[in-house]
């Protein structure tokens, strides 16, 4: 197994998507968290978008983008989170993109500091909920019985939605309420639980505060 660094910054949800397959997949690794808001010199020379995750291999090579280091992490070991079927994997490739456009919104959704684009990303949100919930509705997890990447890139967003819900009174979750019991299995499963630091709520919150988003107006 090579030795393995994954490099963090706490509140990212695309770095928690590869936790979790780490988790998933038994890999030993380390992880080194760095602030976005004054990136590393050494960060900035190794990572070619300037974002997380990245990940470091036996020191030297570097892979980033969250969903192509997760297919690597999944091909080094075995079982595999991927089908072998050519078609279902490439519809479970389109889903997993579908889930970072879907972070995206709900990001923008978060930040929103007018009450037009809240409005705005809101709905853009909803509707993404909506044709997810079509897809998954019934099942335990997005593949059916067994836990997949899916699942390892769309967990981050439940984790935001049922933080959201509760303690700023977004009520998203219940637009589409055909989500909740796989949102639920999700979200008590180990590896999702340990994909971040244990005052990751409270970090979260403190950063809504003192930011000008409009949501730490529900704060509560
Ligand atoms: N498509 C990328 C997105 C990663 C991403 O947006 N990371 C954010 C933090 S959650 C970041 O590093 N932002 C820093 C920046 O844009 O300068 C992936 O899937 O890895």
């Amino acid at each position: 197994m090579p030795n393995i660094e994954l490099i963090s910054f706490k509140l990212c949800p695309f770095v928690q998507r590869s936790v979790i397959t780490l988790l998933e997949k038994d890999i030993p690794f380390d992880i080194t968290y760095i602030d976005l808001d004054d990136k590393p010199d050494w960060f900035l020379a190794i990572s070619p978008t300037g974002k997380v995750p990245v990940l470091k291999i036996n020191q030297d090579k570097i892979l980033f983008e969250s969903a192509v280091i997760n297919e690597y992490l999944d091909e080094i070991t075995s079982p595999s989170l991927h089908p072998d079927d050519p078609f279902t994997k490439a519809q479970h490739r389109a889903w997993i993109e579908f889930g970072s456009g879907l972070l995206m919104t709900s990001y923008r959704f978060m930040v929103a500091t007018e009450q037009a684009k809240l409005d705005e990303h809101r709905e853009q949100l909803i509707n993404l909920l909506i044709k997810l919930e079509q897809e998954v509705s019934g099942k335990t997890f997005f593949n059916g019985k067994s836990f997949s990447l899916v699942d390892a890139a769309l967990a981050p967003i439940f984790r935001w939605l049922e933080i959201m819900d509760r303690r700023l009174n977004t009520q998203l979750m219940l637009k589409a309420p055909g989500l909740i019991p796989w949102s639920n299995n999700m979200l008590r499963r180990p590896s999702v639980k340990n994909a971040v630091v244990d005052d990751f709520e409270t970090l979260y919150i403190d950063r809504l505060r003192d930011s000008d988003a409009l949501l730490r107006l529900n704060i509560q």
